[in-house]
């Protein structure tokens, strides 16, 4: 590379990623053939419009490419339409909001605070001013359950064009046939945003919404699907859902799509169809289980009580005195990338909650099977417990680089 500073950048995170342990849960390692692809030369095209129908010359690639990946995510998750343009997560859930409801409509959605997304209506989004956002959240938080006979009696009264299943921090698994019998009841469609559980739904590890009616499913490409950055619409069967989604996307919100990343996404959804992926999406719901099991054995306070997914929240303040803060901050010394995160009902504030989040897509992709998963929840707890004591954590921050050594990143899966 000719840019000395950028190479030397990202040399250094190439570094970091390698010695380290990964454990955002929204977070991966793709294959060589997604990162080439997503740095290939369709990074110089212009392409507004869809396949078959561009604002440009020169399209003979990218339709057949975009067209490739849409029917290979059509595929993937049982469905009839797809697109495939959306920049990232945030944008293909707007560009939805616009394509299927009018400003001031209703959109209920998970609370935030009980593990919903920013996208689902949070006050400080831009969106919230232009829908109208209600909420529903857990029943028991010990156990994750979410309360159904509430959702229904607000739904019921406020009549929501949009119920949205999805989460980013919320570890069991919703009852996707009770969400879509409730929006059939008030008239609403049911949407699924299933951003942190694309790959376990590919990988048929957990249920697949659309399997339970779901209207539209709504997705990143990264995280447990281990694509590039990127997002995802879903249509299940209706063209006219399709249409105005495709509509919405563009023109209605982006402009020319990053068609490199489509073709990244054209990877990413190839590998996911084969076999090996299947066992890699089971792997990480074992290896989140084995790591919620220690903590559990050591007395800290799991939100939801465990896990049936790739992620885990614990309430490392009120077990261990520890704040999801600190807890972010020991870990990362020794070489555990995680987030804090703020717990169901937290009494502290989003800067420094209670609790950490972590979960396991990246290590599995790295090899790790349960009892390397075991040992690196037993070294956190030994990290939280002992957060200032640099013996502790230099012995610690050893055994971690000698477990990254001897699980290195792969760069091909299938
Ligand atoms: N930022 C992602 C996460 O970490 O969950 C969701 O958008």
């Amino acid at each position: 590379m000719r840019d000395k500073l950028v190479e030397k950048l990202i040399k250094g995170e190439e570094k970091r990623q390698r010695e380290g342990l990964e454990l955002i849960p929204s977070e991966n390692y793709v294959s060589e053939d997604v990162l080439k692809a997503n740095g290939s030369v369709f990074t110089n095209k212009y392409s507004e419009g869809y396949p078959g129908r561009r604002y440009y010359g020169g399209q003979e690639f990218t339709d057949q490419v975009e067209r490739l990946a849409i029917e290979r995510a059509c595929k993937l998750f049982k469905c009839k339409f797809a697109n495939v343009q959306p920049h990232a997560g945030a944008p293909a859930n707007v560009a939805t909001y616009f394509a299927l409801m009018e400003p001031g409509d209703t959109i209920m959605g998970m609370d935030l605070s009980h593990g919903g997304h920013l996208t689902h209506g949070h006050p400080v989004t831009y969106i919230s001013k232009i829908f109208r956002f209600i909420r529903y959240k857990m029943k028991n938080i010990e156990t994750g359950e979410i309360d159904y006979d509430e959702m229904l009696r607000v739904a019921m009264a406020e009549k929501p064009k949009i119920i949205m299943a999805g989460f980013s921090a919320y570890t069991r698994e919703l009852d996707y046939a009770k969400f879509s019998e409730i929006a059939k009841k008030v008239g609403a469609l049911a949407i699924a945003d299933m951003a942190h559980i694309a790959g376990l739904i590919a990988g048929k590890a957990v249920k697949n919404p659309f399997d339970y009616g779901f209207d539209v499913i709504l997705t990143t490409t990264h995280k447990t699907l281990r694509g590039p950055r990127g997002g995802l619409i879903l249509t299940r069967d209706s063209e006219e859902i399709a249409k105005k989604i495709d509509k919405s996307v563009f023109p209605g919100f982006q402009g020319g799509p990053i068609m490199n990343t489509i073709a990244a996404k054209a990877i990413c959804f190839g590998e996911a169809l084969t076999p090996a992926f299947k066992k890699y999406a089971e792997q990480i719901i074992k290896n989140s289980r084995s790591m919620a099991k220690v903590f559990l054995n050591n007395k800290i306070r799991l939100i939801g009580g465990g896990t049936d997914n790739h992620c885990v929240l614990a309430d490392i303040f009120g077990s261990l005195g520890v704040t999801g803060k600190e807890g972010q901050t020991v870990l990362d010394e020794v070489g555990i990338t995680l987030n804090m995160n703020m717990i169901a009902d937290d009494p502290r504030k989003p800067m420094d909650p209670s609790g950490i989040r972590f979960g396991t897509p990246a290590i599995t992709t790295r090899g790790f099977r349960e009892k390397e998963c075991k040992r690196v929840a037993e070294l956190m707890i030994l990290t939280l417990k002992n957060k200032d004591n640099k013996k502790v954590k230099d012995s610690v921050h050893k055994e971690i680089k000698a477990l990254a050594k001897k699980f290195p990143i792969p760069k091909k899966f299938v």
